[in-house]
């Protein structure tokens, strides 16, 4: 089997048991990250299920890098890429706005809407050339509501939920699949980068309830993938059974 999948933030929770669940399946994995130890440690793990694996060091922040990595894929294996993960993300502190600071806002902007246009565009190029593709945008229940002191990262992701609809509107003439996918409260990485590396906080969000795990969605993202040609599944919302809304849970 020849075809690929590209996740970007492939490092860690989402991006990672993606990459996982399409390997075990026999998908060859272009998997992208900025922490190249991790990268080049899943790269060998991944090898391991006998399928071709192209590591990818950039950050999605820095659109010259994003370039020149997904120029130098060999045209091979660009002619055979035919599902887009758009995972890479983060939330970068969790403030009222008026106590929001610009690093973090710019982070989160440059990552979660800016990173996901840059590896887009020239991937779906070669979709479009290769005559079929899925994009995959992992966006949030943070992209569908907002909650307080969410403010920008809940834009950020409000912003990928409408790049999704509009991606669709543009490719559907060349048979390509848009996937929107909002995901509730996971317990990955995500908190501890939220609140800075403070473990206490990042663990209280998770606390009193069953979150959903980072394989939960990667079940869900290898479901959408993998359905006829003629089906598209466009917008998932998933929570945690416990959760109904961003902000009530049963705890
Ligand atoms: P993790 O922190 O576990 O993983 C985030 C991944 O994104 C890492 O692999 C990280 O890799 C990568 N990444 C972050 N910033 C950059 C960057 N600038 N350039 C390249 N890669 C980057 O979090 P999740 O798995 O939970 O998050 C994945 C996505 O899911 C994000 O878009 C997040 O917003 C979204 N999401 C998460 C939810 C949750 O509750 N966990 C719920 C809804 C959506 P590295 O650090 O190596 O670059
Ligand atoms: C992550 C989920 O609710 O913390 O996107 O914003 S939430």
């Amino acid at each position: 089997m020849e075809k690929y999948v590209l996740i970007t933030g492939a490092t860690s929770g989402f991006g990672r048991a993606c990459a996982e669940i399409f390997a075990r399946s026999g998908w060859n994995l272009i998997i992208t990250g900025r922490r190249l130890e991790r990268l080049n440690l899943l790269s060998g793990e991944l090898s391991a299920f006998g399928i071709q694996v192209l590591s990818l060091n950039f950050d999605v922040q820095d659109a010259h890098a994003v370039e020149k990595a997904i120029q130098n894929i060999p045209t091979e294996i660009q002619n055979n890429i035919e599902i887009l993960i758009n995972n890479a993300g983060l939330a970068a502190g969790r403030d009222a706005f008026q106590d929001g600071n610009f690093s973090d806002w710019e982070r989160m902007i440059d990552t979660n809407i800016k990173g996901l246009l840059y590896v887009s565009k020239p991937i779906i190029k070669m979709m479009i050339a290769n005559g079929k593709g899925h994009i995959i945008n992992i966006s949030s229940i943070a992209g569908k509501e907002v909650y307080p002191a969410g403010n920008v990262y809940c834009a950020s992701k409000h912003a990928v939920d409408s790049i999704s609809k509009s991606m669709r509107m543009d490719l559907v003439k060349f048979g390509i699949k848009v996937t929107n996918i909002a995901p509730g409260a996971a317990e990955t990485e995500f908190s501890l980068v939220r609140f800075k590396g403070d473990e206490n906080l990042a663990k209280q969000v998770y606390e009193g309830y069953q979150p959903l795990s980072a394989n939960d969605i990667a079940e869900i993202v290898y479901y959408t993938a993998n359905l006829p040609k003629h089906v598209c599944i466009n917008d998932l919302v998933v929570t945690p059974t416990a959760q109904a809304s961003s902000t009530i849970f049963n705890k």
